[in-house]
């Protein structure tokens, strides 16, 4: 019997006797938020509604329960002939269950005398991440997703086990939260995205929506406001914080390459180029300006981190760029919050000690940037890794399609995406020092949930297993494993509505 394909791999699983069929009379018992999740799913998939709350169970039952005293987030999933049951040690690692109950749950044809119909394979498995932080990041400034775009990129990420949404809500080309303290904000720097595309903003209800909706899957929003670079946006509402921007050559040749004007104060930057606007680090209306914008996001969100951006601050010197990130991540642990920095800040002494540091170098660290990552686990914090030419969701897979970047090492591959293990990225920083992984989606080239889907899968099931599987080197954490597992999904994703790329390097189920 082949190991049922769950993806992300399960800490351990094992095959064991006869199927549970799934019917019309399944029974559906236990934790009743646990039920409706998977009801909805189990909808999904079939198209009809089997397990119903009254089911009356002669073809067996489906028991979710919550029973406290395993690890954070795992659960026991058992089945056999007449009953499942999926026991998690909390909310979080019941709903998991249920997401591998989803995946679990296969077609019979049926054969003579048995109609075709639905079945849950014989399995125990028992399962808990490998890693306390498994995100995936939404960049809305480039291009603005709206609400309901942002709930299924939720859906989609709570299905592989995700539980942080990092939303990158400012950069050059828009602001997308509005705030009371600063409402021209939004009210100035929001309508534009990259290429001349209509840009908008959450308001404060859409972003504690999208919060609760995040909460009820279990996921945590990381809101990013990007500083000291990345904030040309700020120059439209409020243009004495801000510098004049410095034209590089890089600038010069990435906006020849993809088009667009060059960056001018005050007005709306629509192209794609990176590192030339800075706030004007000393001024006492920049730090005025900082307190009321975290103060009011700290307020607004209740997850513990936030998120403050320094990377590719090329506007900035590098004596500004550390006296800033120490200011700031200072700031945000006052406001009882854990501050996150892209890597680069890493080059700074005296950060807030708490400061979670993202890498978003390659897999084989070059230009020093293993060593500004590995300054954080120095201080005693940790690291989130987003290693560019592994899980940066916005590279090209297909060099003809018009979505994607190729900055990380070209066009890439599933493959390239699976292979690979945090704990060997930065050397001297093993499982201890890395708080997880994340995903993330720049959106230059993307504008919709099709372009999304186009590009976050199927490589975004490899991130979810590098964050959540155990290491690379356990049994079934293989390359030909997760392509066997992956393709398996492939009917699951389509009845969830995910248009995802068939990527040639997997053989896909169809049914
Ligand atoms: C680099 S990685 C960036 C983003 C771009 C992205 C495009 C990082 C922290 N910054 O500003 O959108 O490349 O792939």
């Amino acid at each position: 019997m082949p190991t049922p394909a769950v993806v992300p791999l399960p800490a351990s699983i094992a095959r064991r006797g006869a199927p549970f069929p799934v019917t019309a009379e399944t029974a559906i018992a236990g934790d009743a938020d646990a039920a409706a999740h998977l009801r909805t799913l189990l909808a999904a998939r079939t198209g009809a509604a089997p397990g119903s709350a009254t089911g009356s169970g002669s073809t067996g039952t489906i028991a979710l329960t919550i029973a406290p005293g395993g690890a954070p987030e795992s659960y026991r999933l058992t089945a056999d002939a007449t009953a499942v049951t999926v026991t998690g040690a909390d909310a979080a690692g019941l709903f998991y269950g249920i997401q591998t109950l989803g995946q679990l749950l296969t077609k019979t044809t049926g054969t003579t005398g048995t109609p075709a119909g639905w079945e849950i394979p014989a399995v125990e498995i028992d399962d808990a991440p490998r890693f306390a932080y498994r995100g995936v990041m939404l960049d809305v400034a480039r291009h603005f997703h709206g609400v309901d775009t942002v709930k299924a990129f939720i859906d989609r990420a709570a299905s592989l086990k995700f539980n942080a949404l990092h939303l990158h809500l400012t950069d050059d080309q828009g602001w997308r939260l509005e705030l009371r303290s600063r409402p021209e904000l939004t009210a100035k720097a929001s309508s534009t995205s990259v290429g001349g595309d209509p840009g908008g903003f959450f308001t404060q209800d859409d972003y504690r929506e999208i919060i609760a909706y995040a909460a009820a899957r279990h996921l945590i929003v990381v809101p990013e406001i990007d500083l000291p670079g990345h904030t040309h946006a700020i120059s439209l509402a409020y243009p004495e914080l801000s510098e004049e921007p410095v034209i590089s050559d890089q600038v010069r040749e990435i906006i020849r390459r993809y088009g667009g004007e060059l960056p001018v104060h005050g007005r709306p930057f629509e192209s794609m180029a990176v590192g030339f606007s800075s706030l004007k680090i000393h001024d006492e209306a920049t730090s005025a300006f900082l307190a009321d914008v975290l103060g009011e996001l700290a307020e607004l969100t209740p997850g513990p981190y936030l998120h403050l951006g320094g990377d590719e601050c090329l506007g900035t010197s590098p004596e500004d760029f550390a006296a800033f990130m120490q200011r700031v991540t200072t700031l945000v642990a006052g406001l009882g919050k854990t501050p996150i920095t892209w890597h680069e800040a890493g080059a700074a002494t005296d950060l807030a000690p708490t400061t979670v540091g993202q890498y978003w170098g390659f897999v084989s660290p070059v230009g020093g940037m293993d060593e500004k990552a590995r300054a954080f686990v120095r201080g005693g914090a940790q690291l989130i890794l987003s290693p560019a030419d592994a899980i940066y969701l916005d590279m090209k897979f297909d060099a003809d399609s018009p979505l994607g970047l190729t900055w990380a090492r070209g066009v890439t591959t599933a493959q390239r995406a699976y292979e690979w293990d945090p704990a060997r990225v930065i050397e001297g920083v093993g499982d201890a020092g890395i708080l997880g992984v994340e995903a993330p989606l720049w959106t230059e080239t993307v504008r919709d949930l099709g372009d999304i889907d186009a590009l976050v899968f199927p490589r975004v099931a490899a991130a979810a297993e590098a964050g959540w599987s155990p290491a690379p080197g356990s049994a079934g954490r293989t390359w030909e494993s997760f392509r066997a597992r992956v393709g398996a999904l492939g009917p699951l994703w389509t009845s969830l509505g995910i248009g995802f790329t068939p990527l040639p390097e997997i053989d896909w189920a169809t049914d």
